[in-house]
């Protein structure tokens, strides 16, 4: 007879497709589950991504009993510290003879895990994770291939692979690959919004909730806001509700800051995808079968596939591709501390504040306001890589390292040395205002460059571009920018960079 063997599933591993699961016999084997200090310690982890795993990972356990499985469960209050050490303790209880594990999303844990078999005693088998759309491999392949690892290309390959808003002939409908212009429209307030229906609770829910207000008394989220759908059918049913009633205008506003709403017309499914609550390819074929029956546009559609099929799958592969050296990279030696009100969202900045605030209350800042407010005032003021990275880590429910380091490190702080991006997402306040109405609110004026009211992005802006500009002015995407700093009067120039840096100290300061 063969011998059990344990599988271990992790936080962010829950679903039925689960290649360790698939490969495990219910009456034979044992699913082992923990929740445990190490995993929920490492950053001051949300106590919204807290309470979604932990509520998320007791209902797949039951989902594994009513399919048969045996699961050992390890909740908070058994008080384990690490994942060997729940694994340790399941080997004692089962005597089996071998663990089955299907790759971790955070390379800190695969080598960990890479340590187990020497340190446990058994046989650990790591397997790919094959619920993402390209493997690790398939994407080595393409990225030894071209010279730039640029995404749009990427995404081209991947549209073309699942067939995905395809015309007959396999070229792009309407004729084009991506629509990104048509997804930046500013928000002036002439839609309504949709109210999103409230999820109902549940016991498990309200047990994980009270713990996690219990253990984590210091870490931001406000669990009295807790939003998050817990299960595959209710994720499926948020998913629904979007597809319904905002789909249509989320390609227009995808770009768009709304003072009235954290959310404005966006999905919230990355949160769900990233735990395997929700599989990307069905979310994509249902958008584009959305699209195919008139309720949204294809721009809409066609913006929607390139941030799953396209963005999350490139920015995946370009952490394995990169790790362990890309998380030391500093390419613009970014140091200074990251201040103390990004844990609190007290700045006078009212983009910063409410981008901020609503981050920290709800683990939930959509695109623009991670990468265009919070992460545009991290590159022009220069805050620390490391420090950066890791507040990012913490504070959003969707964030696990694989796909959090690449668009904080790469994407939003440019310190890839453009690996990600042919130029850094720098912005003036110009932008900040154009997308939205969060400037109406505030006590500077994005209008105005210097003295008391300015905005301090403006001035921020150009000291940015004139600390970098020999750098910068080597890149083609870079050149009108710099071009246009040296023409500027020295005497303009002095007064602007004396401006900035009276402003970034006082902003500093808080
Ligand atoms: C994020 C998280 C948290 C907060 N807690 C646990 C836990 O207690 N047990 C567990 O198996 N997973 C947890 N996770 C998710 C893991 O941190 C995640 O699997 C790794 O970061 C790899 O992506
Ligand atoms: Fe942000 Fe400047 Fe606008 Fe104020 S004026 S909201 S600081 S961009």
């Amino acid at each position: 007879m063969q011998h059990s063997k344990l599988v271990l599933v992790l936080g962010d591993q829950l679903s039925h497709a689960n290649p360790a699961l698939a490969s495990a016999s219910p009456g034979r084997d044992w699913v082992v589950m923990a929740e445990v200090r190490e995993e929920a310690e490492y950053v001051r982890h949300n106590r919204h991504k807290i309470a979604l795993v932990f509520s998320a990972m007791r209902h797949f356990r039951d989902e594994l009993v009513g399919r048969g499985f045996q699961v050992i469960y390890f909740q908070w209050a058994d008080g384990l510290a690490s994942l060997e050490a729940a694994l340790e303790r399941a080997l004692e209880h089962t005597g089996a003879g071998a663990i089955d594990v299907c790759e971790p999303g955070e390379y800190r844990l695969l080598k960990a895990m890479e340590s187990w078999q020497a340190r446990l005693g058994v046989p650990v088998e790591i397997l790919a994770d094959t619920r993402f759309l390209a493997s690790r491999e398939e994407f080595a392949d393409w990225a030894a291939g071209h010279k730039q690892l640029r995404m749009e290309y990427f995404y081209r390959n991947m549209r073309k692979r699942y067939e995905l808003l395809l015309d007959g002939d396999g070229k792009p409908e309407g004729g084009r690959w991506n629509y990104d212009k048509e997804n930046r429209k500013g928000w002036r307030g002439s839609e309504p919004i949709p109210e999103r229906p409230e999820l109902e609770r549940d016991s498990i829910t309200d047990q994980v909730l009270d713990e996690v207000r219990g253990a984590f008394p210091d870490n931001p989220g406000d669990l009295d806001q807790f939003y998050c759908a817990v299960t595959a059918s209710d994720a499926q049913g948020q998913f629904d509700w979007f597809c319904a009633n905002a789909l249509d205008r989320f390609g227009t506003w995808q770009d768009a800051m709304a003072e009235e709403s954290p959310w404005l017309f966006h999905s919230l499914v990355s949160m769900y995808l990233n735990i395997g609550l929700l599989e990307p390819l069905a979310v994509c074929r249902q958008v584009e079968q959305a699209w195919r029956d008139g309720h949204c546009s294809l721009a809409a559609a066609e913006g929607f596939v390139r941030q799953v099929l396209g963005w999350r799958e490139y920015v995946r592969g370009i952490y394995w591709h990169s790790m362990p050296a890309y998380g030391e990279l500093n390419t613009l030696q970014a140091k200074t501390p990251l201040p103390g009100w990004f844990w609190n969202g007290q700045t006078d900045l009212h983009c910063l504040h409410r981008s901020l605030s609503q981050s920290l209350e709800l683990g939930y800042g959509h695109h623009i306001q991670r990468l265009m407010v919070i992460g545009n005032f991290a590159l022009l003021a220069g805050l620390d890589v490391k420090q950066v990275c890791d507040w990012y880590l913490a504070v959003y429910v969707d964030a696990f390292e694989w796909v959090e380091l690449p668009n904080t490190l790469g994407m939003a702080l440019h310190a890839d040395d453009g690996l990600m991006a042919s130029k850094p997402y720098a912005a003036s306040g110009k932008y900040i205002q154009r997308q939205g109405n969060y400037c109406q609110h505030c006590r500077y004026d994005p209008g105005q460059m210097t003295g008391a009211g300015a905005c301090p992005f403006n001035s921020l802006y150009w000291r940015f571009i004139n600390q970098h500009e020999q750098r910068f002015s080597r890149n083609p995407r870079m050149g009108l920018v710099t071009a246009n700093w040296r023409k500027r009067a020295a005497k303009d120039k002095q007064a602007i960079l004396a401006w900035a840096d009276q402003t970034m100290t006082e902003i500093l300061a808080g």
